[in-house]
């Protein structure tokens, strides 16, 4: 009699376990809804905020942590971290950084069903499922108004081969490839366009006009509006974004072609919080928040199915045909022999 209730006890209680584990988390989403992340963010550092509140409001229970880095930086950091990991994700700036971090094994291949609504799957979706697209942006030239005014005959630059002129000696700002994504997509291209020996000799003399070599890809477009330069190198994105500050500066493209960026994500190689992580490359891959950016003074094209580009006349231009593989595998020797052949990066303002 005593035997029968035990084993009736024993069967209930069993049937309860199966019951809280049938209802409970996969112990993945148990772990990722609380903790922290650790976010290694390459776009502006308002955008970089905004996603982290965004983030932080669907998953209370996950504190991010975000550094804003430049892309050259970055990749110089997940080297040298390589080791020991200090980030989960890197979220943001052009694919090239990602490709050479992909072939150097700095990043954890995952593969998810939110990837199914990228929009060109050749051009956004790594083969290797080490990185992703997450969205669009050209590149333009930002020229300011008030020089251009006080230097008659003078005009906009349509034409890489602009940059060249007189006028522009020492007029010229653009960050330095060793730390910027946006410098090395402008190297990439000129390379592109030109073919390498040009492309090099071009950027010998390109380089001679340069005022000051920048860290940051994006701060160009603020010192010419502040008049420190007359004309700046830096994705249209970026320059849309200063003029909407009231800066002094219009946006030019150059005719013959010009470069563009897929920014990039990927999940880092022995991070600590992958599945944190995870969750974050799953909702940075959502329409709702691609469509985001705008908010935050971004204005790149998105990368997905249902999301609507806020500004899609910047990709409206003459693009080249952007080879990420070529530019992204060959990123260390181009960015090494323009340091040091062309200009070292010793002295880099912000
Ligand atoms: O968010 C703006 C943006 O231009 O920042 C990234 C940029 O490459 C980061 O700056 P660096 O050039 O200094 O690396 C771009 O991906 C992005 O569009």
């Amino acid at each position: 009699m005593i035997h029968r209730r035990i084993f009736w006890v024993a069967l209930a209680l069993m049937a309860l376990a199966l019951v809280v584990a049938a209802c409970a988390p996969p112990l993945a989403q148990q772990e990722a809804s609380s903790g922290e992340l650790n976010l290694l963010c390459t776009p502006q550092v308002e955008w970089c905020e905004g996603m982290k509140a965004e983030f932080e409001k669907i998953n209370p229970d996950i504190t991010v942590n975000f550094v804003r880095m430049s892309s050259g930086e970055s990749l110089t950091r997940l080297r040298n971290e390589k080791e020991n990991p200090q980030f989960d994700i890197w979220w943001g700036g052009p694919i090239d950084s990602f490709i050479a971090a992909g072939r150097e094994g700095l990043l954890e291949p995952y593969e998810t069903a939110s990837q199914d609504i990228i929009l060109n799957k050749d051009l956004m979706l790594d083969p290797d499922s080490n990185w992703v697209g997450i969205y669009v942006g050209s590149l333009g030239f930002a020229t300011n108004t008030e020089w251009l005014a006080e230097n008659p005959g003078t005009e906009a630059p349509n034409s890489w081969d602009d940059l060249l002129a007189d006028e522009l000696a020492s007029q010229l700002m653009v960050a330095h490839p060793s730390s910027s994504g946006t410098s090395y997509t402008s190297l990439c291209t000129i390379l592109q366009i030109k073919g390498e020996e040009e492309g090099w000799d071009f950027l010998r003399e390109y380089a001679g006009q340069v005022n000051q070599f920048t860290k940051s890809g994006s701060a160009p477009a603020r010192f010419v509006g502040a008049g420190e330069a007359a004309v700046g190198i830096v994705f249209s994105h970026d320059i849309v974004k200063q003029i909407e500050n009231g800066l002094p500066l219009v946006l030019s493209f150059p005719e013959e072609g010009t470069g563009y960026e897929v920014g990039g994500m990927g999940l880092i190689k022995g991070a600590k919080n992958l599945e944190a992580a995870k969750l974050w490359y799953d909702w940075a891959l959502q329409p709702d928040t691609q469509e985001l950016g705008p908010k935050y003074g971004a204005y790149q094209a998105p990368t997905v199915e249902g999301a609507e580009a806020s500004m899609p006349e910047l990709l409206k231009v003459n693009l080249i045909d952007y080879d990420f593989e070529w530019c992204g595998s060959n990123k260390k020797a181009f960015v090494d022999k323009f340091t040091n052949e062309i200009a070292n990066a010793d002295t880099l303002k912000e």
